[in-house]
């Protein structure tokens, strides 16, 4: 089988009192796992303009001043498709904002957690480049 170019996909911590959202996701790769916000970097975009764009398409949140926090490197081989991951924080402009499910058909539900957290979710209710960051990265956390 050929193998398309790799790509690059940006995961978007969004902090609030010591947590970030994850989201549940389905109809695509990754379905029935938990993951951060997040998408495809599209042409051209910074990937600060791009963790602001996709975490207002997916929660509605208005976000600012984010931060790079590191890079993984995701194979999914079962998908015939590699990321790069950037990861990236940002903060809600308005701290009261709640998450809303923008996009039903890809995400099911939205939830705060800790670093801790989500370190103590099973692997296989993780979305793969979550499981590479903690693996690639062992001493990241947030
Ligand atoms: P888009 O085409 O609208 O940009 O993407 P999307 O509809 O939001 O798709 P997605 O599956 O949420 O994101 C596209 C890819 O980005 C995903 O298949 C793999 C990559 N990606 C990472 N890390 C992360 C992450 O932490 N969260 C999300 N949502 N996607 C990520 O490499
Ligand atoms: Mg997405």
């Amino acid at each position: 089988m050929a193998h398309p170019n790799p790509r690059v996909g940006i995961g978007a911590f969004i902090l609030r009192d010591g947590k970030f959202l994850i989201g549940w996701r389905k109809g695509s790769h990754g379905a029935g796992t938990w993951a951060l916000p997040g998408g495809h970097l599209e042409f051209g975009e910074s990937f600060e303009e791009c963790a602001e764009r996709e975490t207002l398409e997916e929660t509605g949140l208005k976000t600012q001043d984010w931060r790079f926090l590191d890079c993984s490197n995701s194979v999914f081989h079962d998908d015939n498709k590699h990321y790069a991951t950037v990861w990236m924080a940002g903060v809600c402009c308005d701290e009261k904002a709640e998450a809303e499910i923008m996009e039903p058909e890809k995400c099911e539900a939205w939830k705060w957690v800790s670093w801790d957290e989500l370190r103590a979710y099973e692997e296989e209710q993780l979305f793969l480049p979550l499981l590479d960051l903690f693996g690639q990265r062992p001493h990241f956390r947030i």
